[in-house]
């Protein structure tokens, strides 16, 4: 792969610092490494295998001469910076929920539809956590008997709101062992009127109401799940939910197929999948935990059983690392694809 000038918008982000460890990690071309944040931010530093960069503030100029720049600084930043990005030149992949159902933006899940990555005109969006963690877990099975509908129950970390939730809830739990108030004041949407804390709790809301009593969160499982797998005969339907984890999303998955799938057949199926890992054996109280999915690559399944109130059914437990295949990972994959296209 060629060197490329790559740019981290959002580095002091919790999504930003997970890119630029895997950035390392992968041993990313890297030719030159702009860290971008808020004014809040420049001047600090952040370590980049194991080299201190100053992170700079956001302004016109930053895009100059970089080819790749990840945006990972929510959507109002992206809609306003991402167009002037591609104007200087570069190729945006992008985090947030800005531009993911743009017709003329590939929203991309690399183990389902990388090809739709050559059609970019400048911006690639990554989808939203929870759907890629599903798009992954549901690839295989859709490949061989098709899938008519879902429907999702997810249990949400609360890193996917950043790193105000996490220190959130830390702060709640020190509060609790000091026998102090519990103050809440991110979650569950922190620019909404009421917070409710999460130690202790679980908050049936991620993202703002949308249409038809869902929040947008259960929105982008449907949507954007039907155009990453260019289907919208694929009929899903989602309940989102915080829980007190701070890391990796876990998600019940009901599939009805077209046609049948075995449990065995499917476990098979799981198991030969790029990005998954089957760890499934009930009697032996092995299953798919957040504790155990963080920081680490695969999407983790288990718990696979036939669902006896239909005939073709399948129930699964799903979790993932969010911040790392839900986010950064996937972006960086991304990246990879695009610079092994250019060559
Ligand atoms: O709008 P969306 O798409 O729904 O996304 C909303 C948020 O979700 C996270 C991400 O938060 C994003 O802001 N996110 C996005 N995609 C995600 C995904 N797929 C995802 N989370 C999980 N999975 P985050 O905390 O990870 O990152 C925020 C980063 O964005 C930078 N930023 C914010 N506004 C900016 C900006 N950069 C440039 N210009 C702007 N106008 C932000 O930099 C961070 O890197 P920072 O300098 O503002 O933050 C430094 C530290 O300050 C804390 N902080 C953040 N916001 C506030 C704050 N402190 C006080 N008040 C605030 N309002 C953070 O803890 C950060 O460490
Ligand atoms: O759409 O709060 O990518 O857990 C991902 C994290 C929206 C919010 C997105 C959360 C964001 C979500």
């Amino acid at each position: 792969m060629r060197a490329v000038n790559v740019a981290v918008l959002g580095a002091t982000g919790a999504v930003g610092q997970e890119i630029l460890d895997i950035l390392a990690e992968r041993e990313f071309p890297i030719k030159s490494l702009k860290l971008l944040a808020s004014p809040r931010s420049a001047g600090k530093t952040l370590k980049y295998n194991d080299v201190e960069h100053v992170v700079e503030a956001l302004s016109p100029d930053k895009f100059d001469n970089v080819d790749i720049a990840f945006f990972s600084a929510g959507s109002s930043v992206s809609k306003q910076w991402a167009k002037a990005a591609v104007e200087a030149g570069c190729i945006v992949i992008d985090n947030s929920s800005a531009f993911r159902m743009a017709p003329d933006v590939p929203l991309v899940v690399p183990e389902v539809n990388k090809d739709a990555i050559k059609q970019h005109n400048g911006i690639i969006a990554n989808p939203n956590c929870s759907t890629i963690i599903m798009a992954v877990a549901i690839k295989p099975i859709y490949d061989v008997v098709g899938i008519k509908r879902i429907v999702t129950s997810t249990y949400q970390a609360v890193s996917g709101a950043g790193h105000r939730a996490i220190t959130e809830l830390e702060e709640q739990v020190h509060a609790y062992t000091d026998q102090k108030h519990i103050q809440a004041d991110v979650l569950p949407v922190a620019s909404l009127p009421n917070h409710y804390p999460i130690l202790f709790n679980v908050i049936p809301q991620i993202d703002i109401p949308g249409d038809g009593g869902y929040t947008k969160e259960e929105w982008k499982m449907v949507n954007e799940t039907q155009k990453i797998f260019n289907d919208t005969s694929m009929k899903i339907t989602a309940t989102t939910v915080r829980v007190p984890v701070i890391r990796s999303h876990s998600e019940s998955i009901n599939i009805e197929t077209h046609e049948k799938l075995s449990v065995e057949e499917c476990r098979k199926l799981i198991a030969q999948a790029p990005g998954l890992k089957l760890v499934d054996d009930l009697q032996a109280q092995i299953y798919p935990m957040p504790i155990d999915t963080s920081k680490q690559d695969l999407v983790w399944v288990g718990r696979i059983r036939e669902d006896m109130s239909i005939e073709r059914g399948l129930n699964l437990w799903v979790v993932g690392d969010q911040i790392r295949k839900g986010a950064a990972l996937n972006s960086v994959q991304i990246a990879e694809h695009v610079i092994s296209n250019q060559r």
